[in-house]
């Protein structure tokens, strides 16, 4: 979870039983023409073929309804994310490369007439009050932190909001380092804007920094803008390459359909404001200051290996520029490997992003080795490796579709025998940013 203090918009069913995949399994699909239904056809998928998550939202509905005793007036999502490759390179003004998945944060939204928020989650007990015309401070719940920070920037920014009920309900699992805590953000946002009748009246980018504000200020949490980014600006079918430097964003294709990701969780939990994280950001600013340069952006291998002889740079700033100049250059090789359909190369720099994480950056943990090691080996399998902050969370195996099941059962059983827990493996694929249902 990209987060500061941990929140329990926890899901209800989120893949945490284990393999998504059903075996031999039949399923019904509507073909349908120019939104009409024409036929239902019965079809029997290629076998191992993965079924992705679509969130039902009639529980939401219903539970607005009786929570505030009228139904909701608009109905918004945010979604959660994979990141690819480029990690812990946002905030050293580099490159990114995730995917807005399958998992997302709803919310069903009503204007209230005075001006106050009222809070609540599907997956919370207590419920918050904002009052929109008293300074907004954090308080409890500390779920409710996240959303009194995005309430808060909007104000700052100008937006006239108005009293509002909300009603969240996530299907992203907690602690799985795939960003519920940017999904919370950007759904807030969604919904507050909805509400006041100016959705699309702060720019994408522009409410991703909005919420990465939120984070910073209202959940101590010192993020870069990769998740905000993504949970705003994430397409169908695409992955999503950002200059974190300037904003500026190309989309690549991400929807080969004899390709899957396969995200398999390590049910370790990590949060951002856990010191370790801002210890990271801490080594690269001072690596940067000590080469003179704006960020180490602008480093280059040969300027890291001189000042590391010369004792500029000390092993750990050594080790941790080492590893950002690295993980730039793969980001945008990967680009590359991926508009050429080259996955052998593309899993190379999966597991070359690992090995780096795991030894100069020193963020990954046993769990995370231990997925990307029993995946190595195994036939169909491009290339695995952590995704996300670290330090526990998921990881992230490419593979050929049609081998994707006997791959989650591999690594799961591999994982389960090596550390007595199961290890929750789902599929995903890239799906839309954030919007209104
Ligand atoms: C977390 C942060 F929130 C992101 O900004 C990014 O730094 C990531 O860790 C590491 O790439 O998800």
């Amino acid at each position: 979870m990209a987060a500061g203090t941990p929140h329990p918009l926890v899901l209800a069913g989120s893949g945490e039983s284990g393999s998504i995949f059903r075996p031999g399994g039949r399923f019904f699909r509507l073909a349908g023409r120019r939104g009409q239904l024409r036929s239902r056809r019965r079809l029997t998928p290629p076998r191992g073929r993965a079924s992705f998550r679509r969130m039902n939202i009639e529980p939401l509905k219903e539970q607005f309804a009786a929570r505030f005793g009228r139904p909701p007036q608009h109905l918004v999502r945010a979604p959660g994310r994979v990141n690819l490759v480029g990690e812990h390179t946002d905030y050293n003004d580099g490159f990114v490369l995730p995917i807005a998945i399958d998992r997302q944060i709803a919310a069903a939204v009503a204007i209230r007439e005075d001006r106050t928020l009222r809070l609540a989650s599907m997956e919370a007990d207590e419920q918050a009050a904002v009052a929109l015309d008293e300074p907004i401070e954090t308080g409890s719940p500390a779920w409710a932190n996240y959303c009194r920070g995005v309430a808060a920037g909007l104000l700052d920014a100008g937006v006239e909001l108005v009293g509002a009920d909300v009603l969240f309900h996530s299907d992203v699992p907690l602690g799985a380092g795939l960003s519920s805590s940017a999904a919370l953000e950007v759904c807030t946002a969604m919904a507050l804007l909805a509400a006041a009748g100016k959705t699309g009246a702060v720019a994408p980018y522009d409410l991703a920094r909005l919420c990465q504000t939120a984070e910073h200020v209202y959940a101590g949490a010192p993020c870069g803008i990769m998740d905000q980014a993504i949970s705003v600006m994430g397409r169908a079918g695409r992955a999503l390459l950002l200059d974190c430097r300037d904003g500026s964003t190309e989309l690549i294709p991400f929807d080969d359909p004899r390709m899957v990701l396969l995200v398999a969780d390590t049910q370790v939990k990590h949060a951002i404001a856990d010191g370790g994280y801002a210890a990271r950001r801490t080594q690269c600013e001072s690596a940067a200051a000590k080469l003179h340069l704006p960020s180490l952006r602008d480093a280059d291998a040969g300027m890291v290996a001189d000042a590391a002889e010369t004792g500029k740079l000390d092993e750990k700033e050594t080790m941790r520029a080492r590893h950002v100049v690295g993980e730039i250059a793969r980001t945008l090789a990967a680009v590359e490997a991926l508009k050429g359909g080259d996955y052998r190369r593309f899993g190379e720099l999966m597991y070359g992003s690992h090995a780096s994480l795991r030894d100069d950056y020193e963020v990954s943990c046993p769990e995370l080795d231990a997925i990307v090691e029993l995946a190595r080996p195994l036939g169909g399998v491009c290339g695995a490796r952590m995704t996300g902050g670290g330090f526990g969370g998921s990881a992230i195996i490419l593979a050929q579709a049609e081998r994707a099941e006997e791959i989650s059962q591999a690594v799961a059983a591999g994982f389960a025998e090596r550390f007595g827990r199961a290890c929750p493996i789902f599929a995903t694929r890239a799906e839309a940013g954030a919007g209104m249902l």
